[in-house]
């Protein structure tokens, strides 16, 4: 609204804001929005999570990735460059070839009036071609060209010609790959086929589907028409069959464009599948080199609203063909931004094969002339059907498109557009994004068999180097989706993803970005604690107890082992799950003890971040000299805050041993367990007065160094200061005296030990470094 003109479609859709804010919210308890899990990227490495590739060039210019799962490979394309980097660890054993523009290839460009950068050979196509070349083409300087990359696998021999250009190979790309570096582009290979969806013109205007390559005849859509694509933006592409024949071959194209039908608006856009036959051979009179039977539908993801109205999502981000054992019928998953000016927000939808066949099985979209609105096509339509192949399947009369009757192919070029959309699974996303916190942009997704069923766990890569590892879970009875977002993994520091591919067989996931490309587990299931319950809360579908620790879970495991076997994703119940486990047992043993003084009048901390953000935090406190337990009652003195329990202003009365316990699905935790000390005010004066060495050692020690780690100086300091300490050297001295520097405690390694606590009796605990955590910004800072 601020200043700008509103259309009424987003007026709508921020009325329906507020309705769609309530959908998540639910019966929970806890914030399960919140990732359950949140890993830092030092967290990732000191895990062995993480391995990364750097390019010796420091510049990567990431445009390709090709995963190779045969010759464990994974390929990838950027600026002047190719590599070859293994699969199993990324950092080791690449192999790189140089490919850049000519000289003369440049310096044209450059005159042409582009930018230098952009006179770079960036490399767009990586395919297998066949068993011993890949077939890659770049931008060559906006002047594209292609050629084949010998790449073949080890047991083939040779070593020393294994990644190779064949440089005497080189043609011309026009139509297989973009001008323009940064255009939009999706390109697939299929029986030594190249389709591609991309602007196939210097000036970036002319935006085409192709099919470019040896055999068979060039093809493209007709030039100009607005009716096949208007303004698309290319984001993937996919061959499906759709039955046993292979003349029956489809490829899809997955895209948005602007919506001629969507009247309301005249830039509406809409997300489109487009399809074509593999075989497609043209027309012999008409649509001579184009396709006859591309057509196309609208994919919509939207929320159902009430009164009919819905929200939609209708910018694809990224798109996941996941494969099921019918390569007929893998399931399509989608990455949706919102295109409304005022309303963000991303969702993901799924969408099943038969829907998709469903939409261009049925009728066509009609428009009579420009007066009539867009209609269903309800007359007579040709044989053979527009857009089905010239196959054996449709009944074999023609073996080739060339022969298909003038009335076919005229209906199919007046009618690319099917009437009715392609609809997700459940009529809802699976998953919905309104907080504003991420800008999702890429998806993979791996299907896992779980103890209750089978799980898709989504990897969703943001613009700022997160990937979120999520699962989602459908409420029949309430017609609900319930999502869990099971960790949230800083991949990058600053650099945003851009690129993705997943292995399955060797279970990662290879996120691109500017100069580095990332390999992630899927999992580590050690990572959630060695406790039956930790290991139940935790939700994830790759991990089970087995009566030992928390472990890879595979449903084909021999009978023995899965008896001991521990498992609940759907509701994490951690009570029933592990019911004679002893597991409150072993989750208290790993309570942290920590002594903390406090100054009277003056602010304190206790600190107690639990490593899930999902559960609620509770604190009891048991004061000096009572005996029983109580829960901590806040109030504007007492806050408790993400970080712990902050005393605005300590009283003597406070002094006491402080439980902060967290509660997931009915699982009690005691995470710390904190004494405090106040130090009544005169003691102050008195240490800040006199050596309180000498004076007070018992009362004001040193604690041991792991106790509290060094990380958490520099924090505490800070934290004084935010909360009014103006005085910085006061502060200085004051964490000096209280929580002591390495010099101090150099100082102090000579003194007995009684005096590194003041109560004998507490117990040393070590803290094990993944149980503390920073504040994000206070750490990195
Ligand atoms: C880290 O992981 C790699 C493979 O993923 C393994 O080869 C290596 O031994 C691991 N290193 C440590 C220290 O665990
Ligand atoms: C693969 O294709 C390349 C390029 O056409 C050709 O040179 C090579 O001989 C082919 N290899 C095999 C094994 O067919
Ligand atoms: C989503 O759409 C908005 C508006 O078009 C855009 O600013 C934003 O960058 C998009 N998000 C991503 C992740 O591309
Ligand atoms: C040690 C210390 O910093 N004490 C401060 C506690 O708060 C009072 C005012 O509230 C300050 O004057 C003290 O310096």
């Amino acid at each position: 609204l601020l200043g700008r003109m509103a259309s009424a479609q987003d007026l709508l859709i921020l009325a329906l804001y507020g309705l769609l804010l309530e959908l998540p919210a639910g019966c929970h308890t806890a914030d399960t929005r919140q990732p359950r899990l949140r890993l830092s990227h030092k967290e990732l490495w000191d895990l062995n999570r993480t391995s990364v590739f750097r390019s010796p060039f420091g510049y990567l210019g990431l445009h390709v990735m090709l995963l190779d799962e045969y010759q464990e490979r994974l390929f990838v394309g950027g600026r002047d460059l190719l590599y070859s980097l293994s699969l199993d660890r990324i950092s080791d054993n690449y192999r790189e070839i140089h490919w850049p523009s000519t000289p003369l290839q440049s310096e044209e460009c450059v005159i042409k009036g582009r930018d230098a950068d952009e006179c770079a050979n960036y490399i767009r196509v990586l395919h297998r071609y066949n068993r011993t070349h890949l077939l890659a083409c770049g931008t060559g300087a906006f002047d594209p060209v292609c050629t084949f990359v010998r790449a073949g696998h080890p047991s083939e021999g040779l070593w020393c010609s294994l990644f190779q250009l064949e440089s005497h190979k080189f043609e011309r790309g026009r139509g297989r790959c973009p001008f323009d570096p940064s255009s939009s582009f999706t390109s697939i290979l299929i029986g030594g086929e190249l389709f591609t969806g991309l602007y196939s013109d210097y000036w970036g205007r002319d935006a085409a589907l192709f099919r470019t390559m040896n055999r068979m005849a060039h093809l493209r859509t007709e030039p100009d028409n607005e009716r096949l694509l208007k303004e698309p933006k290319f984001v993937g592409s996919y061959m499906i069959p759709d039955n046993e024949d292979h003349d029956d071959n489809k490829v899809y194209f997955f895209f948005t464009e602007k919506a001629l039908e969507a009247e309301t608006s005249t830039h509406a856009i809409y997300t489109r599948v487009g399809r074509v036959c593999a075989n497609d051979m043209g027309g012999q009179r008409m649509l001579v080199n184009k396709w006859t039977t591309f057509l196309k539908t609208r994919l919509v993801c939207s929320v159902p609203g009430r009164n009919g109205i819905d929200t939609h999502f209708d910018e694809l981000e990224d798109v996941f063909l996941l494969q099921t054992r019918d390569n007929k019928n893998p399931v399509i998953f989608g990455l949706f931004n919102t295109t409304s000016n005022i309303f963000r927000g991303y969702a993901v939808c799924v969408y099943h094969m038969a829907s998709v066949r469903a939409a261009f099985n049925g009728p066509y979209a009609h428009k009579e002339g420009p007066e009539y609105h867009w209609a269903l096509y309800e007359r007579k339509v040709p044989y053979p059907r527009p857009g089905s192949c010239a196959s054996k399947v449709n009944g074999g009369l023609y073996t080739t498109t060339k022969d298909y009757p003038d009335e076919a192919v005229h209906f199919a070029r007046s009618h690319p557009l099917m009437y009715q959309p392609i609809r997700p699974v459940h009529k809802r996303p699976i998953l919905v994004k309104t907080d504003g916190k991420y800008n999702l942009k890429q998806l993979a997704v791996d299907r896992v068999e779980a103890e209750d069923g089978q799980y898709d766990v989504l990897f969703i890569g943001t613009d700022n180097g997160i990937v979120l590892k999520v699962i989602t879970i459908y409420n029949q009875e309430t017609e609900s989706m319930e999502e869990v977002i099971l960790e949230e993994l800083q991949v990058f520091k600053v650099n945003c993803g851009q690129s993705y591919s997943v292995s399955f067989l060797q279970q990662q996931l290879y996120v691109g970005s500017e100069s580095v490309i990332a390999q992630v587990k899927f999992h580590q299931c050690d990572m959630y604690g060695t406790a039956c319950a930790d290991c139940c809360l935790a939700r994830d579908p790759y991990c089970a107890w087995d009566g030992i620790s928390c472990s890879r879970y595979y449903p084909t495991a021999v009978q023995a082992k899965r008896r001991f076997r521990r498992q609940d994703v759907r509701h994490g119940n951690a009570a029933q799950q592990c019911f004679g486990q002893q597991f409150i047992g072993e989750v208290l043993e790993r309570t942290e003890e920590r002594l903390v003084y406090g100054i009277e009048y003056n602010s304190t901390l206790l600190e107690c971040t639990p490593r899930t953000l999902q559960a609620k935090v509770i604190w009891f406190v048991q004061r000096a000299h009572e005996t029983k337990k109580e829960e901590v009652k806040t109030d504007d003195r007492i806050i408790k805050m993400d970080l712990g329990l902050l005393f605005l202003k300590l009283h003597r009365l406070d002094a006491g041993t402080y439980f902060c316990q967290t509660v997931e699905h009915s699982i009690v935790h005691t995470v710390r367990k904190i004494t405090l000390e106040v130090v009544e005010e005169e003691r102050v004066d008195e240490m800040f007065n006199k050596d309180y060495e000498e004076e007070i050692p018992h009362k004001m020690p040193c604690p041991m160094q792991s106790s509290i780690p060094q990380a958490s100086k520099p924090w505490y300091k800070e934290f004084l200061q935010l909360i009014g300490y103006s005085n910085f050297q006061r502060v200085e001295e004051y964490c000096e005296k209280v929580w002591c520097t390495d010099k101090k405690r150099k100082k102090l390694k000579m003194s007995p030990s009684k005096w590194k606590y003041a109560n004998p009796q507490e117990k040393k605990t070590r803290i094990r470094p993944e149980h503390y955590r920073l504040p994000r910004n206070i750490a990195d800072s």
